[in-house]
């Protein structure tokens, strides 16, 4: 009988033993073996045991056949790609770098909502979305939050978020903070002639999260924010499984932990993880900006979430991390239009305030899509010239 096969990469360096010894015990580790013979192995391993298929240059390839796998289970899916081996002995560095999904998409809806029915939403189709986070990150009761959101939708920008750490503390409660925020939306919106939308943070536990974004749903609320690798990618595919009909803006707090160091998992696994389970955008790093970078891991992700693949709609890489119009030329050459371009001081630190700091990042776009340097043009652009005076030159 044909066998399905998932397909897993992972960079390996092994301090003193072989590596296709090291590989053979990570197939066996993940699938049906142990540190020792066991005899019932032989009656499973046909079926569901895993191969190595090759070992060479730090570059591990091994198949998991696809009866490993429970196909709609996240967490026991990485349990098997990416579960204890990284806490084998003799190991300097383990990073998965690749899984081919394909076996197992055909269990995923993936986006509901995509770059097309965002930018339909939005009406907006021939240029970059500018979105920004609303600063300080925590501190600000839903009155003041607002009023900062007021003046970014004054400003134009199609994308307002809450930041990681803001859900629903004490000094701002989530459900009159939402209330707020688009009540003071509906209002700009008639006043500029186009929505904008607001992702509201309903990052919680496995018991309430669900319930959290139908409950932002029936407030009105027009996009959610999730943290998928604190909430889990079973959050976001419980919520897109329960119909909740709202773009899902996906942020992915922690993940230094993951793609950062030399043991963890790559930034474009955690794009088809998201891409799979539903999420509208997701943060996939910057090209220049505040956040360490890895230049090939961000191409990678960028045409994961872009790129046609099964089903699934596209999705929209967000672009953040200490960003200001002086870095959008380096990030918009390499992402194109089809991207977020987010910046939380690069707006409200503008020393005119946050309606000019949403100008000066449009400007800035605007030089890019004309190809004219940044200097001159903010020869006629009052608040570009401001940010050049600010942030210095691009
Ligand atoms: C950006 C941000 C984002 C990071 C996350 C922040 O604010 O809100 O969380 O961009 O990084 O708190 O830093 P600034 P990534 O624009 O003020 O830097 O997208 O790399 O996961
Ligand atoms: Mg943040």
């Amino acid at each position: 009988m044909f066998i399905m096969m998932v397909r897993t990469t992972y960079h390996v360096e092994a301090e003193t033993k072989p590596l296709d010894v090291v590989a053979k015990e990570i197939a066996a580790e993940q699938s049906t073996g142990t540190w020792t013979n066991v005899p019932a192995e032989r009656e499973v391993h046909e079926k569901v045991g895993a191969r190595v298929v090759s070992a060479e240059n730090n570059t591990v390839v091994i198949d998991f056949p696809e009866e490993i796998f429970e196909p709609t289970n996240i967490p026991q899916i990485l349990s098997v790609v990416a579960g204890n081996l990284y806490g084998l002995g003799g190991l300097k560095a383990l990073r998965l770098e690749d899984v081919d999904f394909d076996p197992l998409v055909k269990y995923y809806k993936g986006p509901v909502f995509g770059i097309k029915e965002v930018r339909k939403y939005l009406g907006v189709y021939d240029r970059p979305l500018v979105g920004t986070i609303i600063k300080p990150k925590v501190g600000l009761s839903p009155k003041r939050t607002a009023e900062v959101a007021e003046q970014a939708a004054l400003g134009g920008l199609d994308l307002i978020k809450d930041d990681e750490t803001l859900t629903d503390q004490a000094f701002c409660p989530l459900e009159e903070r939402l209330t707020a925020v688009m009540d003071k939306l509906d209002k700009v919106k008639k006043v500029v002639g186009k929505p904008c939308l607001y992702a509201v943070n309903v990052t919680t536990g496995a018991d309430k999260i669900v319930e959290r974004a139908e409950r932002a749903k029936e407030l009105g609320a027009n996009m959610i924010m999730v943290d998928i690798l604190t909430a889990g990618f079973s959050a976001i595919q419980a919520i897109n499984e329960a119909n909740i009909d709202l773009p899902i803006h996906v942020h992915r707090t922690m993940h230094g932990a993951l793609t950062r160091g030399p043991f963890g998992i790559s930034m474009p696994v955690i794009s088809k993880l998201t891409r799979m389970v539903g999420g509208t955008n997701l943060h996939i790093g910057t090209y220049s900006g505040k956040m360490e970078h890895n230049v090939c891991d961000i191409d990678r992700s960028r045409d994961i979430l872009r790129q046609p693949w099964d089903n699934f709609k596209p999705m929209f890489p967000a672009v953040s991390g200490g960003i200001y119009p002086q870095l959008l030329k380096p990030n918009l050459d390499c992402y194109g239009i089809d991207c977020i371009l987010q910046a939380g001081g690069g707006i409200h630190g503008h020393p005119e305030g946050t309606v000019a700091g949403a100008k000066a990042m449009f400007q800035a776009v605007e030089a890019w899509k004309e190809n004219v340097p940044l200097e001159q043009y903010a020869k006629t652009h009052h608040e570009l010239a401001v940010a050049l005076k600010k942030w210095g030159p691009s």
